[in-house]
């Protein structure tokens, strides 16, 4: 099941650049940078009452990132919903006919387990789930 936004991921150029942009728009400076190898991206998140926004900068021009700035420039990348059971949730959805873009999750930023749902499947918006990885 769906708990809530869990975060918004925003594809930007320079994370250096975005996180002064961020910390004067939001008031808050970031609670965390962190490097995700596998995706090939530095990011940064900012704490938002009960929500999260996450700045996304790309480390080689193989990362999604690099080709989605190149597409369609900086801006809004993704959006990611908090799932309880993350397993559960991919079956779920791979049943109701949605295309998920790998058939186990993956170890993502702030201690998450995450998969990703093709934006063709949701109406041109890439989304992910995720769940809190539990000690
Ligand atoms: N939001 C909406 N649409 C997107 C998109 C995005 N973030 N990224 C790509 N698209 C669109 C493309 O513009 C293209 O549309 P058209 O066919 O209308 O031109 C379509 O999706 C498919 O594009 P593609 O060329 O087949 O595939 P891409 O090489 O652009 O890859 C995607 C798209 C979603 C499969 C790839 O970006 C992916 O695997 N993403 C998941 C991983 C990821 O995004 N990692 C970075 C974040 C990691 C993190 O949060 O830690």
């Amino acid at each position: 099941m769906i708990k809530k936004i869990e975060h918004i991921g925003i594809a930007v150029k320079s994370i250096e650049t975005a996180n002064d942009i961020y910390t004067k728009l939001l008031g808050v400076a970031p609670y965390k940078s962190e490097e995700v190898e596998s995706e090939m991206v530095v990011t940064s998140f900012f704490k938002i009452g009960e929500n999260k926004v996450e700045l996304l900068e790309a480390k080689s021009a193989d990362s999604a990132i690099s080709k989605f700035i190149e597409k369609k420039g900086e801006g809004i990348h993704h959006i990611a919903f908090e799932v309880d059971d993350i397993v559960a949730e991919m079956e779920n959805l791979k049943q109701q006919g949605f295309t998920l873009l790998s058939d186990q999750p993956k170890r993502g930023a702030d201690n998450k387990l995450i998969c990703f749902v093709h934006p063709k499947s949701a109406n041109g918006v890439l989304v992910e789930l995720c769940q809190e990885i539990r000690p």
